[in-house]
């Protein structure tokens, strides 16, 4: 069968000429191989936008990008999607700052997109958008009358039922998703939490294999675990050097590799990290945590808050634990070069991966793929993080609980190699099975299959987009 062209929508697209990050790198390879045009946005907002998509590049493929005015920015990128949805659907409605405006933004953005995109869409593409920012992009499009097949791909995690009461907008939710001919999400546990919202919203019936009905259309609910690509990792690791990062003698390393982000448990990381160094025997060897953390998001008021509480963490443990020749936190807060990365993932013994609520977190999957075989390191892995569902051969940590974090890190430094090995086989070949090219082959074959939609009375979609 003949592979349609492909268009890809993403918030942001590579602008460079040589893409680089695993997500990037796969979608930049499936548009080359079908053909296509990926469409995200410019970035930084401009004083006066194009009305109109802009050509980044040409080939292999089309990169076409959109400007937003900085109300656009704020109301839609950094109000709606970043201060309503991501809090929210990380199990943060605390912090959610409900704002008309934003919402409103938020849904005209979408649907001055999706004008963009019916004006390069030919009938047989296949359309796949790309998380949060676009929820109601679908809607928006069938209102202008396409029966494309449009998929929808979700990398954080889906809320529970009881969260979603918080967004004022949870009454147009099934709408927006039952646009979708597929809406894939990152975990089972993600699919069971929205199959139970669209049960409780009385507008979607779930029938057998994924099949949503609602009204008198179908569509489908899967999870698509997203994963990496494990040789370039693991050429990288082997290949980096990192002779700049000294030790003292005999001196253990524990990483942590994040995004600064209050999803991302990285104070009670520290806190559990002071907690291990308090019951520590005093023969135990030294562990150094060094913790990669650049700041993101700072415009939106959460993020303000979360530099400042794990610098002071840091330098509590610190003066508390800290001797003339080792200071056991070491925290980075610059972006670090993914070659350099790799290789500290491998020179790691012990990886922290300890996120209150992540989608997936692909750095627990990188680490593992960057481990020297003959002597691999240990991965410590929150229940919350969405590869948990996939890596149970990790050592298993609530981050709430400082004594259990600080028992698996005692317990991690201390694994034997057999053991350390058996459970580096398990992970590896998990991750070599489902890798990124897994994701896309797996997520592109399952929208294709679907038919598409039948262009419906354009009005049902006008509330909804
Ligand atoms: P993120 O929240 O950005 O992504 P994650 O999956 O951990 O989180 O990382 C994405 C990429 O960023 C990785 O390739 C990693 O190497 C890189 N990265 C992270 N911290 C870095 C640092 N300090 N320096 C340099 N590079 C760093 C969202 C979801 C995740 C989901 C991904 C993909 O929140 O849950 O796994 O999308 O679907």
């Amino acid at each position: 069968m003949a592979q349609p062209r492909l268009i890809v929508v993403s918030n942001r697209i590579p602008t460079g000429e040589a893409p680089s990050g695993g997500l990037v790198v796969a979608v930049h390879d499936a548009l080359k191989a079908c053909g296509g045009i990926w469409i995200g946005s410019s970035g930084k907002p401009v004083d006066t936008p194009d009305p109109g998509l802009r050509t980044i590049s040409s080939a292999p493929y089309r990169r076409l990008a959109f400007d937003l005015s900085h109300d656009e920015y704020e109301g839609c990128y950094l109000g709606y999607s970043n201060a309503v949805l991501w809090p929210l659907f990380h199990h943060r409605a605390d912090l959610i700052s409900v704002d008309p405006d934003h919402a409103r933004t938020y849904r005209e953005v979408n649907d001055r997109v999706a004008g963009l995109i019916a004006s390069v869409a030919e009938p047989d593409d296949l359309i796949w958008i790309h998380d949060y920012h676009f929820l109601p992009l679908a809607a928006a499009l069938r209102k202008r009358g396409l029966s494309n097949r449009i998929a929808f791909f979700l990398h954080i995690p889906f809320p529970t039922a009881s969260d979603m009461p918080a967004l004022p907008e949870q009454g147009l939710m099934s709408g927006w998703l039952a646009a979708y001919n597929l809406v894939g999400l990152q975990t089972n546990r993600d699919v069971s939490n929205c199959q139970d919202f669209l049960r409780g919203s009385g507008k979607v019936k779930p029938l057998a294999g994924g099949v949503m009905q609602y009204k008198d259309r179908h569509f489908v609910l899967r999870s698509f675990p997203i994963g990496i690509d494990v040789d370039s990792l693991a050429t990288a690791a082997a290949d980096a050097d990192t002779a700049a990062l000294r030790l003292g003698e005999g001196e253990r390393l524990i990483l942590g590799v994040d995004r600064l982000d209050y999803s991302k448990g990285l104070p009670n990381r520290f806190e559990a990290f002071g907690t291990y160094l308090s019951r520590r025997a005093p023969d135990d060897p030294r562990a150094t945590l060094l913790e990669i953390a650049p700041p993101s998001r700072q415009d939106v008021e959460a993020y303000k808050d979360i530099r400042q509480e794990l610098e002071t963490m840091a330098g509590s443990v610190n003066g508390e634990h800290a001797e003339l020749d080792w200071t056991p936190i070491r925290y980075i807060r610059r972006n670090m070069d993914r070659s350099l990365l790799a290789g500290l993932y491998r020179r790691a013994e012990v990886m922290l991966v300890t996120p209150l609520a992540d989608g997936m977190n692909l750095v627990a999957k990188e680490f593992v793929a960057a481990q020297d075989g003959a002597d691999p390191g240990v991965l410590i892995l929150s229940h919350f993080a969405g590869a948990a569902e996939q890596l149970d051969a990790a050592l298993m940590v609530n981050p709430y609980d400082l004594i259990d974090v600080a028992k698996a890190i005692d317990k991690a430094l201390k694994m034997p190699l057999h053991e350390r090995h058996a459970r580096y086989l398990s992970l590896i070949a998990t991750i070599r099975e489902f890798d990124i090219k897994w994701w896309t082959d797996t997520f592109l074959a399952a929208l294709q299959d679907l038919a598409p939609m039948p262009a419906q009375d354009s009005a049902a979609y006008e509330q909804l987009a």
